[in-house]
């Protein structure tokens, strides 16, 4: 199947943590995008994030790629203080395709697709940097973003690519 993922970071050394999540999946990784800086999104009293997504092709089911992704989550020190709130590391399943159909579930273990992602420029402008012909349920994403607060959206800047090191 293939995977749509959403990573973030905005505590700890936040390039390092999200080059963790590129690891794991090197070897399953069909498009990535490059890293963007995003001021926070929901709670906004906390610091910017670095987010990035990746397109993975993985031979597993969602709920195995969910727990590989809250391993990576753990393994950097994450704890669950409050929601939405300031996280070292973040790994959330956006769209799960299966033989060419999008997955859908409620369940609140792993909801498909994720029921935030259609709203958010953090997730939107770098799955669009990934890949240009995106949709999700239906509509392309190109064409979401352009629904969005335009600030938003202007306000989620490009940085570089994760496999060239951080920007000084
Ligand atoms: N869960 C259900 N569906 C999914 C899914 N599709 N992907 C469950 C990942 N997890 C999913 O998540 C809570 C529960 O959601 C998990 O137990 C999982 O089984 P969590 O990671 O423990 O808690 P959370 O992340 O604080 O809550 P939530 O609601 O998942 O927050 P989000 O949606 O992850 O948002 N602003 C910017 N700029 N960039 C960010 O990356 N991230 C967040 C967190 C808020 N603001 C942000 C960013
Ligand atoms: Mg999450």
């Amino acid at each position: 199947m293939r995977a749509v993922l959403s990573i973030g970071s905005n505590m700890a050394d936040r390039w390092a943590l999200l080059e963790t999540v590129a690891e794991e999946f090197a070897a399953e990784i069909i498009a990535s995008s490059p890293v963007f800086a995003t001021p926070p999104w929901g709670v906004i009293d906390q610091g910017d994030f670095l987010n990035a997504v990746l397109i993975v092709e993985v031979n597993q089911t969602p709920l195995e790629l969910l727990r590989r992704g809250q391993r990576l989550e753990e393994a950097a020190d994450r704890v669950r203080i409050r929601r939405w709130g300031p996280r070292t590391l973040d790994v959330d399943v956006v769209q799960v395709v299966l033989d060419g159909q999008e997955l859908c579930s409620t369940d609140p273990v792993l909801t498909l697709p994720h029921p935030h992602a259609h709203e958010r420029a953090f997730v939107l402008v770098p799955w669009l940097a990934a890949d240009p012909v995106a949709s999700l349920r239906g509509l392309s994403v190109a064409e979401l973003i352009s629904g969005l607060d335009p600030q938003e959206v202007e306000g989620v800047r490009e940085l570089g690519r994760l496999e060239d090191g951080e920007p000084r």
